[in-house]
């Protein structure tokens, strides 16, 4: 990545304008850094972003000047039939809610410049459609709140919204970065009994301790039989956090009876992932998905933000450290040695950040 100056062009009637006060470095950035994931070139990068409304455009009624807002790449049209039953978050029409050809809101000298996500926050400001944002509370501090866009929204989601985690239940969740984290704190919200933490390095899993993990096991070879027989036969969800096939099978052969994997990590562009026919039939076991929360991103922000200002949502210890934009390249590679959990960029003097 590059830093470098752009024209923007707007807002529209339904576009916000958003002077950004911080983002914070997603894995599913990377996937598109190192090619895991195609993309349209030149593009701006970022999508969990936190910032202070600048201009509104004439149709733009839930949020005004000078409100504090959280990014969120679920944009949704609020017509198709996934948006009228409750599913926005896995909008039909989400292209309509792009600027038409020809009409970039990003530009440089005069040629496109597009936007990951349609939003592109690792940038001092972001020009994006209105139904990308969610409104926050006044109290909430910016630095920790742009991390309510992705990996919150995320991992909290994926075990309450979409898993259901219940009182007792127990739970693995094998990759523990700044989404899987969130994965182990929303398993412990919903009052897992157990919840293992999986990873390869050390320091994620003392880290998952202090998100709500019960049981910590070294990633690798091994992993089903030891959480096989932590739990006396398996767990009811296993969760996916990283994008890799031969993990994802690690979670569905850790199930017991009835369970369900839940595939959360982002797998490589057109590979496929395979589980064994036998148990996948006698055990009545799930394979299941989970896309940004599988929440309306509006309703669950703001909820996930007074959980953190209540103290029962930790995302303080998510931050691992705060840098300036010029330290993008080093913090994804920090990313990528599984150094960090989030590495937030802070832009100086932007709202409470
Ligand atoms: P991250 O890089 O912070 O965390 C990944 C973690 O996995 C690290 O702690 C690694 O040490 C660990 N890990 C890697 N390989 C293994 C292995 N073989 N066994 C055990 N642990 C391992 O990433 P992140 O938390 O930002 O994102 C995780 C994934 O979730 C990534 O693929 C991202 O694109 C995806 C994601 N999905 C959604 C969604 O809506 N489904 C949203 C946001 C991010
Ligand atoms: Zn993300």
């Amino acid at each position: 990545m590059s830093i470098e100056d752009v024209d923007l062009d707007g807002p529209r009637p339904d576009e916000v304008r958003i002077r950004v006060a911080a983002s914070g470095l997603c894995h599913s950035d990377y996937h598109f850094i190192v090619g895991d994931m195609p993309h349209p070139l030149p593009v701006v990068l970022g999508h969990e972003a936190s910032g202070i409304v600048e201009a509104v455009g004439e149709n733009v009624r839930h949020v005004k000047v000078g409100d504090a807002v959280v990014s969120c790449i679920s944009t949704y049209c609020g017509e198709c039939t996934q948006c009228q039953t409750g599913h926005n978050y896995r909008c039909d029409d989400k292209p309509a809610r792009a600027p038409a050809i020809g009409e970039a809101r990003l530009s440089q000298a005069g040629k496109p410049v597009h936007q990951f996500g349609q939003l592109g926050g690792f940038a001092e400001e972001m020009l994006i459609h209105a139904h990308s944002v969610s409104r926050i509370p006044e109290d909430m501090p910016l630095d920790v709140a742009c991390l309510l866009g992705c990996a919150v929204l995320t991992g909290v989601g994926a075990a309450i919204e979409r898993a259901k985690v219940r009182p007792g239940d127990m739970v693995a969740v094998i990759g523990c970065g700044g989404v899987g984290l969130n994965v182990i704190q929303g398993a412990r919200l919903a009052g897992a009994s157990r919840i293992i933490a999986v990873d390869l390095n050390p320091a994620k899993l003392e880290l998952a301790k202090v998100f709500g993990a019960t049981d910590l096991v070294a990633g690798g070879d091994g992993v089903v039989e030891q959480v096989r027989e932590l739990t006396k036969g398996g767990v009811d969800y296993a969760f996916e956090v990283i994008g890799l096939a031969p993990t994802v099978r690690q979670a569905f052969m850790m199930l017991r009876k009835g369970g369900a994997a839940v595939m959360v990590g982002v797998p490589k562009f057109g590979s496929d992932i395979s589980i064994p026919a036998m148990p996948f039939l006698q055990q009545e076991v799930s394979l299941i998905s989970s896309m940004m929360g599988s929440v309306p991103f509006q309703v669950a922000i703001p909820r996930y933000a007074q959980l953190y200002l209540e103290g029962r949502l930790n995302l303080d210890s998510l931050v691992s450290q705060r840098i300036a934009l010029t330290d993008i390249n080093k913090g994804y590679e920090q990313l990528a040695a599984g150094s960090v959990a989030r590495s937030v960029i802070t832009f100086e003097g932007v709202g409470r950040a």
